[in-house]
């Protein structure tokens, strides 16, 4: 029994919504989707009939109208089944959120309805070969010529490519200006001079796709500029802020399989003539893998409904519970593998993908360390003003 969190009726259905398509669809087909590292276009279909896709994207552009605690219920369930699924839905918000935060209506008009119907996924365009944490050390460029923008550059990395239909992504467009010199674009699939690189091979999340986007000459109408020039980095920024809790909750989501499936496992395993949960050596390990996991979940519950408050700065915050409960997703899953031992290690069980697809968490929108500096930054900005 989990802390009653005093959802809404709609929350409520929301969680129930999402756990129906995690148990029917999601958990059946994880380990073949894994193996095969074939992309849930099915499971996608289902979460698109379902209505979910438009969760946080207001109604009158089609949406729900929800925000980042209804973001945060359904990607809970949806990781609980596997994190590579959730992850490719969640990216398609992430591609979403630059044209909800700092689009033009005739963008938000054109685009965030195709998005909420999940007729087309979406994808964010950050990181390339030699900027990761560094954000701001992008090369891609964007050059006005005419009424069209010519982009160039190589993205890495790209959760949803050469599945989405539609791309925000950042290009430097005044190297001269620093953070004030990139702009943000959309970018559609069918763009002449767009083009991706091969699929890549993950350690885990092998379901979601994860490529390059290539552009050489890539036009597009000058329309497509995201929010005014050169305010890119500032709405990759803002993006950021907004989607960590939902990475959060792709730990919370992962953190409770490996629990559920460790204490189940440990009430059957019978060793010395008992079951080892008997056991204090292993009730210890699973009384802190559940106090690390409620811990994690009541900060990420708070933090999405503090930011559904619209604060007017919430990247420690954001940055704070990505940290909790994605290191607590590392540290559960690991201590499931041990749980079940021999058989954990075994592919026969589900652990060993919940310990694989867990580093990703630790590592993808921002580093668990650039997320210590962000909140260092933050605190050490705070501790001054008093
Ligand atoms: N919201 C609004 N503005 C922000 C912001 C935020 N969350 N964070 C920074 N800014 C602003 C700063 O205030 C600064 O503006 P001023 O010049 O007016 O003060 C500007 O942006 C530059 O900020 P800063 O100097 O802190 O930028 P840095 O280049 O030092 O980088 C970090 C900051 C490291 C935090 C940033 O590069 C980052 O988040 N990196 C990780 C990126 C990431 O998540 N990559 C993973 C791939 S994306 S899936």
């Amino acid at each position: 029994m989990i802390v009653d969190y005093f959802l809404s009726e709609e929350q409520q259905m929301i969680v129930e919504v999402a756990r129906q398509i995690t148990d029917e669809k999601i958990i059946p087909q994880r380990v073949e989707l894994d193996e095969k590292e074939e992309f849930p276009s099915e499971i996608l279909k289902a979460v698109a009939q379902a209505d979910l896709f438009g969760l946080y994207i207001p109604e009158e552009y089609g949406g729900f109208g929800g925000g980042c605690f209804d973001m945060v219920i359904a990607l809970e369930q949806f990781s609980r089944g596997c994190v590579g699924v959730a992850t490719s839905f969640a990216a398609s918000a992430l591609g979403a959120y630059p044209i909800l935060i700092a689009g033009s209506d005739e963008l938000k008009e054109k685009y965030l309805p195709q998005i909420a119907s999940g007729e087309k996924l979406a994808a964010f365009g950050l990181t390339e070969a030699n900027a990761g944490s560094d954000a701001s050390g992008i090369q891609t460029t964007a050059v006005l010529d005419g009424d069209e923008w010519v982009l160039n550059g190589t993205k890495q990395w790209i959760t949803n490519g050469g599945e989405a239909g539609i791309y925000t992504v950042i290009a430097i467009t005044d190297r001269s200006k620093g953070p004030r010199g990139a702009s943000m674009f959309v970018i559609e699939a069918t763009d002449p001079g767009f083009s991706y690189g091969a699929k890549e091979k993950k350690l885990g999340i092998r379901t979601s796709s994860t490529r390059e986007l290539i552009f050489k000459d890539c036009r597009i109408p000058a329309n497509r500029l995201v929010g005014r020039l050169g305010t890119g980095f500032f709405t990759v920024m803002k993006t950021l802020d907004l989607s960590r809790p939902g990475i959060a909750s792709l730990g919370l989501g992962l953190g409770q399989a490996a629990l559920d499936e460790s204490v189940i496992y440990a009430k059957q395993r019978i060793q010395f003539g008992k079951p080892i949960i008997s056991f204090q050596a292993v009730q210890h390990m699973l009384a802190d893998m559940a106090i690390q996991l409620e811990s994690s979940r009541a900060l990420v519950y708070a933090t999405a409904r503090y930011i559904d408050s619209k604060p007017k700065d919430m990247s420690k915050v954001s940055s704070m519970c990505k940290v909790a409960a994605t290191d607590m997703a590392m540290k559960v899953s690991i201590d499931a593998v041990q749980v079940l031992a021999g058989y954990g290690y075994m592919r026969d069980y589900p652990v060993e993908k919940m310990m694989r697809d867990a580093k990703i968490l630790q590592i993808y929108e921002g580093t668990n360390q650039i997320q210590r500096n962000v909140i260092g930054q933050a605190l050490n900005k705070e501790y001054s003003r008093s």
